[in-house]
């Protein structure tokens, strides 16, 4: 036994107090989860398995920040990494002229996910694309986030503790836990004057809302729904609250893929602005939302191929709509776990599950998709982006954003291929085959 709390454990206290806080900070998100959960518990009995594990849903969350610096995302990775959350994936969503590029943290394997799946989708500026800022801006915004430190001195201390030592003991785990909050929480004053804040937000409202604030406030926490459609129907008829826009990614199916995901737009709030003159100016800004999430399978690189085919069509019908044909044209991950009891004789792990002694069970999809996240950071803006003419981005790419990282960024599908594999490896073992 280690002395050391699993990080997974730590993970889950963090989410729990992130999901207090911002309950506390945006009543709506409350409200939310009152409906998400009866909605959960009146569709999970409908559903299989893998796709309705109530537990791990009722406290399933992801949650976005936005980053202004390179050295702001090597140290969140590393905070991350004490609650074994790494990155995954890559979305550069300045080609929808949004100027950020993206990754989410989140555990990586089947197990670290069920015992808490808790995401982040974490963006960083992309301070140096022409296409964005000119020269003069590009200066001003490095010089005054360089002048902001996002983490408190102790979960600093406490970071750098849990990587020298290898883990956080029970006290400190806790200390942590309160200690990195303190980086997510909401500030209704600005570090900039109103005049800088309307220069940045003239670009980007994203960039006003990364570079104005003392640190990357949560801008939103999603919780998990089992039945889009239904939910919908309950906050707008029986909560009366305006569910505006549109649902991103795949439409409603028998067997769902991916993720589909409905955000709506949160108030103006106010923010005081500080003047040269030493006064409080009154502002208003728009960051945090409510969105809602419903995981589906998935898909391989072939099924995601036509899912991303049928995306920019418009026509979902190429899309095989049960699971057993998904499974069998390779189109989608699945768990493959023996039957207690199956006496089997060798054969290959096709007959086996049509022959009911191996179950093949559909992977739920962790991760986020690039045209649909563009689409809930553009539902939320204010104001249109004001691009430059400037051929060329700079050097934003993936390579790029794992140099801030300090770490390589993961690719899902070998994450979803290494989980398929060895739950076939576990179904031969547990029916005393290979
Ligand atoms: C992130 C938007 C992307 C999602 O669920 O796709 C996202 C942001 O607005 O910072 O959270
Ligand atoms: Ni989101």
């Amino acid at each position: 036994m280690s002395r050391f709390v699993p990080p997974s454990q730590i993970r889950a206290a963090f989410a729990r107090a992130m999901s207090a806080m911002y309950q506390q900070e945006v009543p709506l998100y409350g409200t939310m989860l009152r409906v998400v959960a009866a909605v959960n518990q009146d569709t999970a009995a409908t559903m299989q398995d893998e796709v309705a594990d109530l537990d791990r849903v009722g406290s399933e969350r992801h949650g976005a920040i936005r980053l202004g610096l390179p050295e702001e995302m090597t140290a969140m990775a590393r905070l991350f990494a004490v609650m074994d959350m790494h990155p995954v994936g890559y979305y550069d969503l300045s080609v929808r002229d949004l100027p950020v590029h993206s990754t989410a943290f989140r555990p990586l394997t089947r197990q670290s996910l069920a015992e808490n799946p808790f995401r982040v989708f974490t963006s960083l500026l992309q301070i140096d694309n022409p296409k964005f800022f000119d020269d003069e801006t590009r200066r001003a915004v490095r010089e005054h986030l360089e002048q902001r430190q996002i983490f408190t001195d102790g979960a600093l201390a406490l970071v750098a503790q849990h990587h020298q030592d290898g883990g956080l003991v029970e006290g400190d785990a806790e200390t942590f836990v309160a200690e990195a909050l303190e980086t997510f929480r909401w500030h209704s004053e600005a570090t900039a004057s109103l005049a800088f804040y309307e220069k940045l937000a003239a670009i980007s409202d994203l960039a006003a809302d990364v570079v104005c604030f003392r640190g990357p406030h949560i801008n939103h926490l999603t919780p998990r729904v089992l039945d889009m459609d239904e939910l919908y129907r309950r906050m707008k008829e029986e909560e009366g609250i305006a569910m505006i826009d549109a649902i991103q990614g795949p439409p409603r199916r028998q067997a769902p893929i991916l993720l589909r995901q409905t955000s709506f737009r949160a108030l103006d709030e106010a923010i005081a602005f500080p003047e040269a003159d030493g006064g409080l100016r009154e502002g208003t800004h728009r960051a945090r939302f409510g969105e809602i999430e419903a995981r589906g399978i998935a898909l391989t690189p072939a099924g995601r191929a036509l899912y991303d085919a049928a995306l920019a069509s418009g026509d979902f019908s190429g899309i095989p709509d049960d699971y057993e044909t998904l499974r069998t044209e390779g189109l989608a991950y699945f768990l493959y776990e023996a039957v207690p009891g199956a006496a089997a004789e060798d054969a290959p792990m096709e007959a086996l599950v049509a022959a009911g002694k191996v179950r093949a069970i559909p992977m739920t999809y962790e991760d986020f998709l690039p045209v649909s996240a563009a689409g809930i950071f553009m539902s939320n803006l204010k104001h249109a982006t004001g691009m430059r003419e400037a051929e060329d981005g700079g050097q934003y790419d993936q390579q790029a954003l794992e140099a801030a990282l300090g770490t390589a960024i993961f690719d899902p599908f070998t994450l979803y291929d290494a989980e398929q594999a060895q739950s076939i490896a576990e179904a031969w073992q547990a029916l005393g085959l290979r």
